[in-house]
């Protein structure tokens, strides 16, 4: 089987499901009219929709390679479609197309029996496992930080939440035997640099996280093969941390005797050695250390920034909380900027690295402008908190506020 792509669009319409995504958005306000622009949201220009193979219509951040966001209204339901899932690649070789004959992930290097494994090997040869977990980008609502930073100005949606399915890492390791003296475990993906002076995309895990048996090589994401954007036929998944470290069209797995120096784990994605990842503009920090588990964070997904509601009527506010792995606690909601809270209502669990969905009835007392926050606690006691900055960018996770108008 080979999976193809051209990136030429009209490929693959589904316009229907987008369409009722839109109406479930109300009345085209936040999209706009099909396939041109966006509606202005409360700050920046208007989002261009772009559709990429195998995709919908997506915000454009950047095409070469492909940057593309998921629009907000997505994520009002649990689990992020596939065809909606927001694309990131570092790297213009990406693959558009993969043949299953040909394909072969490699497990090497400091164990016993190098492994050699097709796709449909690794299905019938291992006991499949399923998980939900969110990904996110390190730099997912980068455009919101304080002074600006450089890199991808990504608003709230460089994020998804899926059902992945695939083998556990530790499974592959323990049949391939990892010898002693082993300390890390080292992934790469299908992608290639354009230029031979760009190092090739490439992440390491410490060799107790790799083992941890919830660590997977993924050929499932929402029970269907990932979307060729998103990885095809493999990628791998590191629940709870960010989604640099999820190696996409994973097919090399090398077991390392010595730290991995790799340019993507030893000088990009990296954040301040400081509790937290915050430093100060003025006083940025002089340690770093490589961006890891994801930060506990909640957000707004109903209302839309800029959106009208209606006065003196019920309107359900609806979100998403998530963090880095113990769970969400508790989410609280402000509708006075902050001066009172109300307790949220959750929806159902789908375990600890899932994103909790949200929701609280609010009726606005009077026409005018509201200042909706929104906070979570997470099942280890972490809160939010009211100001972060880093030079990268990245594991935003202050309290929300967006301002609505009641009319
Ligand atoms: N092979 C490969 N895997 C990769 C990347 C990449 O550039 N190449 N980018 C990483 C980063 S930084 C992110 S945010 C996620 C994006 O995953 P998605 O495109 O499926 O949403 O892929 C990760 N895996
Ligand atoms: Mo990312």
């Amino acid at each position: 089987m080979v999976k193809k792509h051209a990136f030429s669009p009209g490929e693959g319409l589904n316009r229907r499901a987008f369409v009722r995504w839109l109406g479930a958005a109300g009345a085209g306000t936040l999209l706009g009219p099909l396939p041109a622009r966006a509606g202005a949201p409360a700050r920046g220009p208007a989002d261009q929709l772009v559709r990429f193979p195998g995709k919908t219509d997506l915000i454009l951040r950047v095409d070469r390679p492909p940057q593309l966001e998921t629009p907000l209204a997505y994520f009002r339901e649990e689990l992020t479609p596939n065809e909606a899932f927001y694309v990131r690649w570092h790297l213009e070789g990406i693959p558009t197309a993969v043949d299953l004959n040909e394909f072969r992930l490699r497990l090497g290097g400091h164990v016993e029996r190098p492994l050699t494994l097709s796709v449909a090997e690794l299905r019938r040869q291992f006991e499949p496992v399923s998980l939900v977990a969110v990904n996110q980008c390190s730099g997912n609502s980068r455009s919101f930080f304080e002074p600006r930073v450089p890199g991808g100005q990504w608003k709230n949606g460089a994020m998804g939440n899926a059902r992945w399915t695939g083998v556990p890492l530790r499974v592959l390791l323990d049949r391939a035997g990892v010898k002693a003296g082993a300390v890390e475990v080292s992934f790469g993906g299908l992608d290639r640099p354009a230029l031979a002076a760009t190092p090739k995309f490439g992440k390491a895990l410490a060799l107790d996280h790799a083992r941890d048996g919830e660590v997977m090589v993924a050929y499932e994401m929402n029970g269907a093969e990932l979307p060729l954007l998103n990885g095809f036929p493999l990628r791998l998944v590191v629940p709870g941390w960010y989604a640099t470290y999820w190696v996409k069209a994973l097919n090399e797995i090398q077991v390392l005797s010595e730290r991995f120096t790799g340019f993507w784990m030893a000088t990009a994605y990296r954040i301040p050695n400081t509790a937290d990842g915050n430093e100060s503009p003025d006083h940025p920090a002089t340690q770093t250390v490589p961006i890891n588990r994801m930060s506990l964070r909640s957000l707004f997904v109903r209302p839309e920034p800029g959106e009208r509601v209606p006065a003196n009527a019920p309107f359900e506010l609806q979100g998403v909380a998530f963090d880095g792995g113990s769970g969400i606690r508790g989410v609280e909601v402000s509708t006075d900027g902050g001066a009172t809270w109300r307790t949220a209502r959750l929806d159902r669990d789908l375990g600890r690295y899932s994103w909790r969905r949200w929701r609280l009835t609010w009726q606005p007392p009077g026409a005018g402008t509201y200042h909706l926050r929104v906070r979570a606690v997470s099942q280890a006691g972490q809160e939010q908190t009211a100001r972060l900055w880093n030079r990268g960018g990245y594991m935003r996770n202050v309290i929300e506020q967006t301002d609505v108008e009641a009319e």
